[in-house]
């Protein structure tokens, strides 16, 4: 089953950054009901935008969110102090987003990660940045499941980030990214694969197409988990739609449901 990240609780948005400064836990706690409401699986909090109040606000978020919803939250932070406080806080299996190559950020990752019950979102990027090739992205994601592996993570826990980037910066990015997720998927049997699906139209009009239309051909290729807006219902009747046509919707059920909700119009 496909799994959508819900990515609304984020600090960087500004209705979210001003609900955070006033402490105004209803317009939160609304937010992700609603994203439940529409099919997320999990629900991405990510305080990253108030510099020096990260803690105090991922806590707070933490504490609010887990009154209204039984999903499990993805801890968006690159922080691993926020992150351990993040991991007391939760009373679900949490995903941790994200850990990558960079040395320092790995390092600082490792003590943190040994022996939790965690997912994990690896992302494909090390010390000499962003990936260049589809082959630089399949190499650096062999690199992070090997090295997750060997301190005892599972291959099923772990979400491989392939970074994905905007179109408008090379016309190669969507190519790029697609062709190494069909490698990931084969020849790392077991991982998942998600990430920033709008990354994809960045710089672009009329980005929603372009997602869209994106969501379609990764899932093709194996690309089973995206960080998204699932109050987008567009997007998650792509996203429905694509499932029953890969052949993962038995008898087309899912299909048939969301149509029967109101939720996918021609
Ligand atoms: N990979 C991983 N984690 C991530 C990202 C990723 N976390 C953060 C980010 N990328 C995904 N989260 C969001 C959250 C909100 C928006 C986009 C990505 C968003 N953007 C609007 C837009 O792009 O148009 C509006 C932004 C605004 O209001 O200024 O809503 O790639 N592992």
């Amino acid at each position: 089953m496909f799994e959508v990240i819900g990515e609304r609780i984020n600090t960087t948005l500004k209705k979210v950054q001003a609900a955070v400064i006033e402490r105004d836990a209803e317009h939160i706690k609304a937010d992700v009901k609603k994203q439940e409401a529409c099919g997320a699986s999990y629900i991405d909090v990510n305080a990253g935008a108030r510099i020096g109040h990260e803690k105090e606000d991922m806590a707070w978020l933490l504490e609010i969110i887990q009154e209204v919803t039984e999903l499990p939250l993805c801890l968006d932070s690159p922080d691993p102090e926020v992150l351990e406080m993040a991991y007391t806080m939760v009373t679900k299996t949490p995903m941790v987003n994200s850990i990558s190559l960079e040395k320092n950020r790995f390092e600082a990752m490792i003590p943190f990660l040994k022996g939790k019950d965690c997912k994990i979102i690896a992302l494909c990027m090390d010390d000499s940045g962003m990936p260049k090739s589809a082959d630089d992205i399949i190499n650096r994601a062999k690199d992070i499941v090997g090295e997750l592996e060997a301190i005892g993570v599972k291959r099923e826990n772990i979400y491989v980030d392939p970074l994905i980037q905007p179109m408008s910066v090379d016309k190669d990015n969507g190519n790029m990214v697609m062709d190494a997720v069909q490698a990931i998927m084969t020849d790392l049997e077991g991982v998942h694969t998600t990430g920033g699906l709008s990354n994809i139209s960045y710089g672009l009009p009329q980005r929603k197409i372009i997602n869209r239309i994106f969501l379609a051909m990764m899932m093709k290729v194996g690309f089973n988990s995206a960080i998204m807006d699932p109050l987008d219902t567009e997007i998650m009747a792509v996203m429905k739609t694509t499932e029953m046509i890969k052949g993962c919707d038995n008898y087309c059920m899912n299909y048939l449901k969301a149509v029967r909700a109101g939720n996918i119009k021609a």
